[in-house]
């Protein structure tokens, strides 16, 4: 099991220029933040079940930039079909992180489908997506590095978290309109 917050910051320090980061509710977008604010960056704060969606569509829209999503467990299982479809379209540049702690931290630790038998590294490849891992230690950092920058995708890492609730480090800003002007911004610069 990994701590998330370092994991994320340690991910994201030296990050090339192209790449950009999308992060799904809640707790996801509080580690994003938390490695640093950064006009690359695009936090949901709502929308459960999204950023999977999202973060597609821009992988569609920008060939050149390299997408990477982090997001949780409770919100991909509320939209799982979003990996059928990214495997469909196969965005070689799309990378999804899925930060899995069994658990809907953000309201309560109430456990998830994780922390029973469902596998989401297994649903990611019976929907077609072939880079799949599942990252269980520290000591498979490089692996989960190497996957995230060099590996062609679609990929998708389930990473194994540990489930601890940690300080909410919210953005600048929460204002919607602020925010897809900013990351519009930077994404086609
Ligand atoms: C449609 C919808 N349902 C429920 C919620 C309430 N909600 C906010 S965060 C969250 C848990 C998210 O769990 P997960 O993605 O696993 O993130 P974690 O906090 O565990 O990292 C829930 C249920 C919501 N925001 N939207
Ligand atoms: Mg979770």
């Amino acid at each position: 099991m990994l701590h998330r917050r370092p994991l994320v910051k340690r991910l994201l320090k030296n990050r090339p220029n192209n790449l950009l980061v999308v992060s799904g509710l809640g707790s996801s977008t509080w580690d994003v933040t938390s490695a640093g604010e950064d006009d690359r960056n695009f936090r949901f704060i709502g929308a459960m079940g999204q950023a999977g969606p999202f973060a597609l569509g821009l992988a569609l829209a920008q060939p050149e930039k390299r997408i990477l999503l982090f997001t949780g467990d409770g919100e991909l299982l509320m939209g799982l079909g979003v990996l059928a479809t990214i495997a469909n379209q196969s965005p070689s540049n799309l990378v999804i992180v899925a930060l899995d702690n069994e658990s809907y931290v953000e309201t309560g630790s109430q456990p998830t489908a994780t922390a029973g038998p469902t596998d989401l590294e297994a649903v990611a490849r019976g929907c077609g997506i072939v880079a799949t891992r599942t990252i269980t230690k520290e000591s498979e950092f490089n692996v989960l590095r190497d996957l995230i920058y060099d590996s062609t995708g679609p990929v998708f890492a389930n990473v194994k978290i540990v489930s601890e609730v940690l300080p909410l480090v919210f953005p600048e800003s929460f204002d919607g309109v602020t925010a897809v002007n900013r990351f519009r911004g930077a994404a086609i610069s």
